[in-house]
C-alpha cells in the first residue's frame, strides 16, 4: 500500500522536527506532506535540514486555515494515487507511533479510522476548560450526527483514497473543526465503513494554539447545520469535484470547481493551494 502522512504547519519550529522523524521510524516506507502556511518561525528551513527524500513541503503565501491545508492534501493523495492518506497535527499532541495502527485498520477493510481520545483505552491529556469542551463537543457530535464513533473533531485519521473520491469537496470548505466534523459527516453519507482506535493524545509541545478561539463556537453553529445535512440523501451530482488545474498557480490538481453558489467569486471554483478566487477563509 502507498502511503502519504500529512501534517500542516504553521509556526512549529520547535515541533515539526520530532514529529517528522517520529514519522519516519514509524512508517519508513510512507511519503510525507507538509502544508506550511507561510510561518513566521523557521518552520520550513527546520524541515529543510532534515533532508528526508520523503518529504515534499507545499509552501502556501499566507495563513489559509487548517481546513484548506487538510484540502490540499486530500487532492495531493487522489492526484498522486496514494492508497491511505493519514493525517495529524505537527504539535507534537499525536504520537507518530501510533500510525501503523491506523494503517492497520485501512488494511482490514475501513475507509476511515479516527485516532480517539474517549474511547476504550483512549487519554487526553487536556485539563480544566480545554478537556470539558472537548468532552462535550464530541459527546453532542456523537448525539447530534448519529454517528457511533467517540471522537470527532481530532485530525489524527486514515482514509482509504479510493473512498475519497466519493466525496463532494466543495461541501468540505470549512475552517479548522468544522472541517474535520464535516469530513465524518460525509464520509457516514457515503457509506464509509468507519472506525476508531485509542489514542493517546498529548498537550502540544513549544508554542501555543494557532486556532482562534472563535473556531470552537463556529464549530458548535457547523454541527447543528451537520445535523440537517447527515439526514439529508446524497446528490448524485455531487459527488467528487476538485482536482482541476489552477490557472493562477500552476498546481495540476488543487482547483476545486463548483462551489455553492455565491460562496466563491466569479466561476464558481477556488484553488486551496494558492487561494485564487477564493472569497473565503477557510
Ligand atoms: N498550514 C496551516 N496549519 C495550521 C493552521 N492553523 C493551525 N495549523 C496547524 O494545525 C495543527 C493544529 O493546530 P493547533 O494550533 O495545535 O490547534 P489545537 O490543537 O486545536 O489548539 C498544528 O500542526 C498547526 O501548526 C493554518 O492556518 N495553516
Ligand atoms: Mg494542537
Amino acid at each position: 500500500m502507498r502511503v502519504l502522512v500529512f501534517s500542516a504547519t504553521y509556526d512549529e519550529a520547535g515541533n515539526i522536527g520530532g514529529v517528522l522523524n517520529g514519522t519516519v521510524d514509524a512508517v519508513p516506507y510512507a511519503d510525507i506532506l507538509v502544508v506550511d502556511d507561510a510561518s513566521t518561525d523557521g518552520t520550513v528551513a527546520v524541515m529543510r535540514g532534515l533532508q528526508l527524500p520523503q518529504l515534499t513541503i507545499i509552501e502556501r503565501p499566507g495563513k489559509m486555515g487548517l481546513g484548506s491545508a487538510h484540502l490540499l492534501a486530500f487532492c495531493h493523495a487522489m492526484h498522486c494515487g496514494y492508497d491511505v492518506l493519514v493525517s495529524l497535527d505537527a504539535d507534537g499532541s499525536h504520537q507518530p507511533c501510533a500510525i501503523p495502527l491506523l494503517i492497520e485498520k485501512i488494511r482490514e477493510g475501513n475507509d476511515f479510522v479516527i485516532g480517539s481520545r474517549y474511547c476504550a483505552g483512549g487519554r487526553c491529556d487536556y485539563t480544566g476548560y480545554r478537556l470539558h469542551v472537548s468532552q462535550v463537543a464530541n459527546r453532542a457530535a456523537r448525539r447530534l450526527l448519529g454517528i457511533a464513533l467517540s471522537e470527532f473533531t481530532t485530525s489524527f485519521r486514515a482514509f482509504r483514497v479510493t473512498a475519497l473520491r466519493r466525496l463532494w469537496l466543495p461541501g468540505l470548505r470549512r475552517g479548522g473543526y468544522s472541517f474535520f466534523m464535516a469530513a465524518v459527516v460525509e464520509g457516514a453519507r457515503n457509506d464509509f465503513q468507519m472506525v476508531d482506535v485509542p489514542i493517546h493524545f498529548l498537550r502540544r509541545g513549544y508554542g501555543v494554539s494557532k486556532i482562534a478561539k472563535l473556531e470552537i463556537f463556529r464549530g458548535m453553529a457547523t454541527l447543528l447545520q451537520l445535523a440537517v445535512v447527515r439526514r439529508l440523501p446524497v446528490s448524485k451530482s455531487r459527488r467528487g469535484g476538485g482536482l482541476a488545474p489552477c490557472r493562477s498557480c500552476a498546481s495540476p490538481y488543487a482547483w476545486i470547481e463548483g462551489m455553492p453558489s455565491g460562496a466563491y467569486a466569479r466561476d464558481g471554483g477556488g484553488c486551496v493551494q494558492c487561494g485564487a478566487n477564493d472569497g473565503a477563509a477557510v
